[in-house]
């Protein structure tokens, strides 16, 4: 591999204090033949954001928002700035996730605003695209994502400042996967495209994650198809064991 893979877990909308746990397991299990060659990072809710810093501190493994606001700070009740996130000890933050997009109306544009306002705080930010079933069953699935790519990617991004996943929507939580030629053809085309907004030599260097139903059975053949560098884990992230096995696939 020429970029060093990385393993982001969202959490999503679980995990209380208890679960912490599983953030030192990981630590714990992030055994010398994983390090230097994965980077891990664990994506909490918020609300245990800070502690997840904290307890992870020394261990070399990242924590990031799983959302950030496009604003700065002010009356936007309920939002979390991009300068929380880092206060809380995040490296990156999710932007721009299916469920983001879906449930809270998330266009191109806001999600390129959200990433813009981590890059400001120096977080990196992991842009997600993906199409939906109908969207691949029309064969419009590449048509869509680059349009993701070029209405969500901050310009003048680079390979230490932009993270990008590809999650088709329809492989989300639904223990579907594309076939590996499937995710080969999008990430080629996803690395094409960043190629023409930031440059071929910056977009080289872009880590493409793959993201949807990810588990151990089947990391090894997702982590090895061409261009997939790292995955985003939804709910194997949630077990120490899953996760990890999930990271040693990429080494
Ligand atoms: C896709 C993924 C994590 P899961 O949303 O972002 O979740 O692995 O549960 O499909």
């Amino acid at each position: 591999r020429s970029i060093r893979p990385l393993v982001a877990g969202n959490w999503k909308m679980n995990g209380l204090k208890a679960d912490l746990a599983v953030a030192t397991e990981v630590a714990k299990g992030y055994a010398p033949e994983l390090k230097g060659k994965v980077d891990l990072a664990i994506c909490p809710p918020a609300s245990l954001l800070f502690m997840a810093s904290a307890a992870l501190i020394g261990s070399r493994i990242a924590t990031g928002g799983q959302d950030c606001s496009a604003q700065g700070s002010g009356a936007f009740t309920g939002e979390v700035s991009a300068a929380m996130l880092t206060d809380a000890g995040a490296t990156y933050a999710i932007v721009g996730h299916s469920e983001r997009r879906t449930l809270h109306g998330e266009t191109n544009a806001i999600v390129k605003a959200k990433a813009e306002a981590a890059q400001k705080e120096l977080l990196v930010p992991i842009v997600c695209v993906g199409e939906t079933r109908e969207e691949r069953e029309a064969g419009k699935a590449l048509a869509i994502v680059r349009r993701q790519i070029r209405g969500s990617v901050p310009d003048g991004a680079s390979a230490a400042t932009l993270v990008v996943a590809y999650e088709p929507v329809w492989a989300i939580g639904t223990g579907l996967t594309p076939t590996a030629q499937d995710v080969a053809e999008m990430h080629a085309a996803i690395r094409a495209e960043l190629g023409k907004l930031l440059g071929k030599a910056a977009a080289a260097g872009v880590r493409l994650l793959y993201g949807g139903s990810v588990k151990p059975s089947n990391a090894a053949e997702l982590m090895n198809v061409a261009n997939v560098d790292g995955a985003l884990v939804g709910g194997a992230s949630l077990k120490a064991e899953e996760f990890l096995a999930i990271a040693k696939a990429c080494v």
